[in-house]
């Protein structure tokens, strides 16, 4: 019987295959801008959403913090925090700089996608502050309103009375109600920084949505949701790998099917990967010793003993059918492990282990023919 082996790759291969599989299935980041007076709590917010992206060095006590514009980014969301209107500085310069950020980042060049502007989030502080003109301008004028959220920061030490003046305030200057939201530093505790989450996520457009989701802290289940969601896009992966193991197995030259059919498993494997986020340390440390025991065991010889009724042909070649579902199978198993990985990671949880378990692959073998049928 023919062998089908899988070489084993080096950990700088698997590198360089996840790195290019990012760049094809990795989801796009959404960018967002969060603009306000100084001491607002801007960078605050920021943090409490993210996380240690943002070092708390980066939040003022007493005096202007951020300078311009700085960018706070992971593999999944891009955030401009910009540096609050100071004392000395007039309104229109404030607007003007506002201004010339978001039409920098609007350009009708679609090469240039990536840095578009999709969400503004505009904080004004809660307790003692009032909606000034400059506001209202910078809401009006230079932010569309199909992308601008405004947040009432630092919420916990407002009264509700104080709350409801302010965001009829905010409502005369044109916003939606749903757009008005009241939010505050505390990490998790604050019910509006979910709100925040849940009415950004609707705003964004679809393609930025996942990414969103997955990079806030806020609000867990919305992460979750996205992990789940993927699947649609691991089903659209699997199947590109199958039609291409079939066309493999179809054309069947003993011996040489081997190669090529590892080959489009490979791509599929790090595509995988690349979707739900796997990180290179992760995948070095579940999936590579998991693929060489793989390698150890043999694709043709080992696999195929576990499933009934099923040979190979003569010359060890296997058929397009088989190879096709051996393909979606493999793809089935190695997408159930990065999808427990990824709700793992939310939970704060280590990272499970991929055992290999020819029954488990069994399972997977059924479940992918049953829904092909
Ligand atoms: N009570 C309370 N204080 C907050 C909250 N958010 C921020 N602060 C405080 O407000 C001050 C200013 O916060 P920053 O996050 O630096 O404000 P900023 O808008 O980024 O300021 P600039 O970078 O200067 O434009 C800090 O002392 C924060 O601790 C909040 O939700 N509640
Ligand atoms: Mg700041």
């Amino acid at each position: 019987m023919t062998e089908i082996s899988r070489k084993q790759m080096t950990e700088k291969e698997w590198e360089e295959l996840m790195e290019q599989a990012r760049k094809e299935n990795g989801v796009p980041r959404p960018n967002i801008l969060i603009c306000g007076y100084t001491g607002s709590g801007k960078t605050s917010l920021i943090k409490a959403i993210l996380g240690d992206i943002v070092d708390s060095k980066a939040i003022g006590t007493g005096e202007p913090k951020t300078q311009d514009f700085d960018c706070y980014e992971s593999d999944l969301v891009r955030i401009y925090d910009s540096k609050g209107m100071e004392n000395g500085e007039t309104e229109e310069q404030f607007v003007s700089v506002a201004r010339e950020f978001i039409k920098s980042h609007q350009l009708n060049d679609p090469s240039k996608v990536d840095d578009h502007i999709h969400l503004v989030w505009y904080t004004i502080q809660g307790p003692g502050a009032r909606v000034t003109d400059c506001d209202r301008k910078l809401i009006k004028e230079i932010f569309t309103p199909q992308n601008l959220i405004v947040c009432i920061t630092k919420a916990d030490g407002m009264r509700e009375g104080q709350k409801q003046a302010m965001k009829q305030a905010v409502k005369d200057a044109g916003v939606r109600e749903e757009r008005i939201i009241f939010t505050s530093d505390e990490e998790g505790g604050c019910i509006g920084n979910k709100e925040l989450m849940e009415c950004s996520f609707k705003m964004l457009p679809d393609a930025c949505k996942d990414a969103f989701a997955e990079a806030q802290k806020v609000d867990i289940e919305l992460r979750k949701k996205a992990v789940y969601q993927k699947a649609t896009k691991a089903k659209g992966i699997i199947a590109t790998a199958v039609t291409a193991a079939i066309a493999i197995g179809a054309t069947p030259i003993p011996g040489s099917d081997a190669p090529l059919l590892v080959a489009s498993q490979t791509g599929m494997i790090a595509s995988l990967a690349a979707l739900y986020g796997i990180a290179n340390e992760a995948f070095k440390v579940g999936m590579i010793p998991f693929l060489a025991k793989l390698a150890g065991t043999t694709l043709a010889g080992s696999l195929l003993k576990f499933i009934p009724g099923v040979g190979t042909m003569a010359g060890g070649a296997i058929s397009a059918t088989i190879a096709g579902t051996l393909t979606g199978a493999m793809g089935l198993y190695v997408k159930s492990y990065f999808e427990k990985c990824a709700i793992a990671k939310i939970e704060g949880k280590p990272m499970p282990e991929i055992p290999w378990n020819p029954e488990l692959f069994l399972q997977f073998y059924n479940q992918y023919k049953k829904e092909q049928k």
